[in-house]
């Protein structure tokens, strides 16, 4: 997140952390965010999966409750391996379009158990199929992704931004994306362009709050850059996949939260 501010965990209560073994590496590698929107179940984005059906469950791996990537702290901390990886069938990323940018993770501990609510552990609502809030609506960005652009690290302590949704007529206008923003997309920046999600925020959330509860409206997807002029912020619109999700899931409502 760029322009954002450290918050703690029990302000993004539904934040998961994904990580990748790599062979050569020692600990688990940082790979994307996601939302637990279930006990069970993690939203995240396709394109953090870029194996699709292929990619290896074994070697992923999710955390809820992270403030520090690089620090253990088990009194709010809850650890899962991916029993399942469920990619959208029609995302298909050959042109670069990002278009279906969603996936579930189903989560299960070592002793078999999905999340257990917590001050520090809690789901996101999902918003009503095709809800939209209105341009302008002001929405919280989180992650653990680069503090700017041209770093060549990502942050080691969860951050947030507020940022504001762009008009879909404005996000696809020639001066922003033109045809690159899909129906299954949408937009969000801050006013003088200084706050934006960033590489590694990817798969994790966008919450807005909608009558003192806070809604899942976006997966951080992809942009041109981070935190530039007429180059907003693109995020899967959640509000499309509902069906997708309750199909995917089994589960018939998910509105915990
Ligand atoms: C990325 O590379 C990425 N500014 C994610 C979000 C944004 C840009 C890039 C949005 O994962």
């Amino acid at each position: 997140v760029v322009g954002g501010t450290v918050t703690t965990v029990e302000t993004q209560p539904w934040i998961a952390s994904i990580f990748h073994k790599v062979r050569a590496a020692k600990r688990p590698v940082f790979r994307c965010g996601g939302t637990l929107i279930a006990p069970c179940w993690v939203l995240s984005a396709a394109h953090c999966f870029p194996d699709g059906a292929a990619t290896s469950v074994s070697r992923l791996s999710v955390v809820l409750g992270n403030n520090a990537l690089n620090e253990t702290d088990l009194q709010r901390e809850q650890h899962f391996q991916v029993h399942r990886l469920i990619v959208h069938e029609e995302f298909d990323n050959k042109d670069q379009s990002f278009n279906n940018d969603i996936a579930l993770l189903e989560i299960r501990s070592s002793s078999g158990k999905c999340a257990v609510r917590s001050e520090s552990v809690r789901t996101a609502c999902l918003p009503p199929e095709h809800r939209m809030l209105p341009p302008g609506a002001v929405c919280d960005v989180a992650g653990y992704g680069k503090e700017g652009e041209h770093l060549w690290y990502i942050s080691q302590y969860l951050r947030q931004a507020q940022v504001e949704l762009v008009a879909q007529s404005v996000c696809t206008d020639k001066d922003y994306y033109g045809g690159l923003v899909t129906d299954n997309m949408f937009c969000a920046a801050s006013p003088d362009w200084s706050k934006d999600a960033c590489k590694s925020d990817s798969g994790g959330p966008l919450v807005c709050e909608v009558d003192g509860r806070m809604f899942l409206f976006g997966i951080v997807s992809w942009g041109h850059g981070c935190a530039m002029a007429f180059r907003p912020g693109v995020y899967t619109r959640v509000t499309n996949y509902n069906r997708w999700i309750r199909k995917s899931t089994g589960l018939s409502a998910i509105t915990a939260g």
